[in-house]
């Protein structure tokens, strides 16, 4: 039975979330979007909150939380400031491979580092290569065995974190020509001799979040960071995404609601040809359909997240979500936009920002092709996620 009441816990996570967002993020939001990045001081009371670690179980100091609560927090904190609520996501999203697949010794290594209050550290999950985005078992980061460790080469782009991680779980493989068949992944602290940073990205949008390439170069990993061996890594990045594309829907809602908020608001107050714009029919059934459109986002995130709770099979709802609710977000931000006419050009106002925040969530973590791709190979019954030759 679908149950939509929300639990004592949840109500209370979403309201800690959304005071987080409110008194915390909003202040600074623009400032940190203008500057490119967040001062240690909102980390330190975010990692305080419990909300830089959300998805590490509570044993490792972690939120511990489930993903539809994750989503829901999501939702406050990408409503809060995207770039921020970016940069805590990108923790949860390097550490749920490890949560699926890592020891019990490298999760008591890697986990309290997020989660200290007193001097959070930050993780980066890096996939994404030059020349593997949507096609992401052609990766070329290269692992081989060298007596008692292993030696890593590669380059990683657009990473999350990239710049400021502490360690980072990489895909990488034992043998490019077996594409999904050779793909492993090891942890890579950001100390190892050869690790090194390479162009820090000067972004559209998640401005305050740092994004930047990750650069092996003969770098030596210890066996034991190998936490999926060579054969399960492809599988393991596509179960993670099926788990974590519901919070990147929760966060596209989020933005959409805020620039909602921000239009209605403005509809209401601005006057022309004598009455506020919102009682002209085009300006109002623009925020019918945003306000239709956020709340039926808002249900099938739930859906893909308490399936993912539940540890169901959620695939295609995970991609009916994160494409729903991405192009949702991009529609809603690029409205209220044009509600606000020219003001809503200008940079002092908030929906400048939502907008270009909310293009990112049509293309990260999968773009929204490529979550059609997964929604139209279930429709043709087939297996493979890319029947197209
Ligand atoms: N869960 C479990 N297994 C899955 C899976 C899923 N969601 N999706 C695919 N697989 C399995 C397949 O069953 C197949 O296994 P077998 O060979 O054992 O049958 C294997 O993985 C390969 O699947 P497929 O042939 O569909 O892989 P493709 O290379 O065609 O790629 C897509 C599939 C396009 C879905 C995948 O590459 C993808 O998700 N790309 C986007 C990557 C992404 O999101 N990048 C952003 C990173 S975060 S910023």
């Amino acid at each position: 039975m679908v149950d939509f009441e929300l639990d004592e816990e949840q109500k209370a996570a979403c309201k800690m979330a959304h005071e987080f967002a409110l008194n915390e993020m909003r202040p600074i939001a623009l400032e940190c979007d203008k500057e490119g990045k967040i001062p240690d001081d909102l980390i330190k009371k975010a990692a305080s909150a419990g909300l830089t670690a959300m998805g590490i179980p509570d044993e490792y100091g972690g939120g511990g939380l489930d993903q539809l609560t994750a989503a829901m927090v999501s939702e406050e904190m990408f409503w809060g400031c995207a770039g921020i609520a970016t940069t805590l996501g990108a923790n949860s999203l390097a550490t749920t491979p490890m949560v699926i697949a890592g020891t019990e010794e490298q999760k008591k290594e890697y986990f309290p580092r997020l989660c200290d209050p007193d001097d959070p550290k930050f993780a980066g999950f890096c996939l994404t290569e030059p020349g593997a985005g949507s096609d992401a078992a052609a990766i070329n980061t290269i692992i081989k065995e060298d007596g008692d460790h292993y030696i890593l080469n590669g380059q990683k782009c657009f990473i999350t974190n990239g710049g400021i991680a502490d360690f980072y779980s990489v895909f990488c493989t034992f043998d490019k020509e077996k594409r999904y068949g050779g793909i492993a992944a090891v942890i890579v602290e950001r100390s190892y001799e050869g690790v090194s940073i390479g162009k820090k990205e000067d972004k559209m949008g998640i401005r305050a979040s740092n994004t930047a390439e990750v650069i092996f170069d003969n770098v030596k990993v210890p066996k034991e960071n190998l936490f999926v061996p060579m054969g399960q890594g492809f599988y393991n990045v596509m179960v993670t995404l099926d788990m974590t594309r519901a919070s990147v829907a929760a966060g596209a809602v989020g933005i959409a609601r805020a620039a909602f908020e921000e239009a209605l608001a403005y509809a209401k107050e601005r006057v022309q040809f004598g009455r506020p714009i919102i009682a002209q029919q085009a300006i109002n059934f623009m925020l019918t359909d945003m306000a239709m459109e956020i709340e039926a986002g808002r249900r099938v995130y739930q859906l893909a997240a308490w399936k993912a709770s539940k540890g169901l099979p959620c695939s295609l709802e995970s991609s009916y979500a994160k494409a729903f609710c991405g192009d949702m977000a991009m529609r809603t931000t690029t409205n209220a936009v044009q509600i606000h006419g020219g003001y809503g050009y200008m940079k002092e106002y908030l929906v400048e920002k939502l907008m270009r925040d909310a293009k990112i969530m049509q293309i990260y973590e999968g773009t929204n092709q490529i979550q059609r791709v997964v929604i139209g190979a279930n429709l043709m019954g087939v297996t493979d996620a890319y029947p197209w030759g």
